[in-house]
């Protein structure tokens, strides 16, 4: 089901196995040399999810490769593995084989959701590239608020996303706003492992070299 052009939404894409050897992923990455945390903001604030990066480290509102804001280690690599999950995630979302053809996620952005965590609405403009956006979903369901490309507020459509969801921004609503005003706690599936909150992650290409 596609809510705009480039977006496609997959329910249940990954199986409930794949979800439960990524959540085991995500509690090791979780503890890597630069750990979960909420990230700060230049002016002050701090966002209610937590997130750990693989192969870049983004921080408000650029990438590097050492997490100066959090402890200035190097950020744990991307795995060539999880590449090749969004190579096959464009293609089922596009229908396309050819899809994935010269994707190359080079960071992958996890965001952890407890009951409370929101994310208000914004774009994601700090990569180089126009590159699709592939994002899954595990644990409770959430409303994602799809917005447009012309400003923050309405006209938005809200899309309930689920446990093993898949969700690729590409073409253009790659620049959509876009936030997650709830997550639902309690709607998880105990079988991945996962008892309580939400996990999204979302594979990009950054365009960056070092
Ligand atoms: C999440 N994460 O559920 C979302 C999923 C973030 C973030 O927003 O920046 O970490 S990513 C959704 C996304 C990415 C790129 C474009 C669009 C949505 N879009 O055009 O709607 O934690
Ligand atoms: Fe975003």
């Amino acid at each position: 089901t596609s809510p705009a052009p480039g977006a496609v939404h997959v329910p249940g894409w990954l199986t409930v196995g794949e979800q439960r050897e990524l959540v085991d992923c995500c509690r090791a990455w979780a503890t890597g040399p630069v750990p979960l945390r909420h990230t700060r903001l230049p002016r002050g604030g701090v966002m209610s999810v937590r997130t750990v990066c693989l192969g870049w480290h983004w921080q408000p509102y650029r990438y590097t490769r050492t997490a100066e804001d959090v402890n200035g280690s190097q950020v744990a690599p991307m795995p060539g593995w999880l590449a090749g999950l969004g190579r096959r995630a464009l293609v089922d979302a596009y229908e396309d084989t050819t899809a994935g053809e010269g994707y190359v996620p080079d960071t992958a952005l996890i965001n952890f959701y407890d009951d409370q965590a929101r994310m208000g609405m914004h774009q994601d403009k700090d990569e180089r590239s126009a590159a699709p956006v592939v994002s899954l979903s595990i644990g409770d369901s959430c409303v994602f608020r799809f917005g447009n490309t012309e400003n923050r507020g309405q006209p938005y459509t809200d899309v309930e996303l689920a446990s093993g969801d898949l969700f690729v921004f590409g073409g253009s609503s790659r620049f959509a706003y876009h936030g997650v005003p709830r997550v639902r706690p309690g709607t998880g599936d105990p079988r991945t492992g996962l008892r309580a909150g939400r996990l999204n992650l979302t594979l990009r290409m950054t365009g960056l070299t070092d």
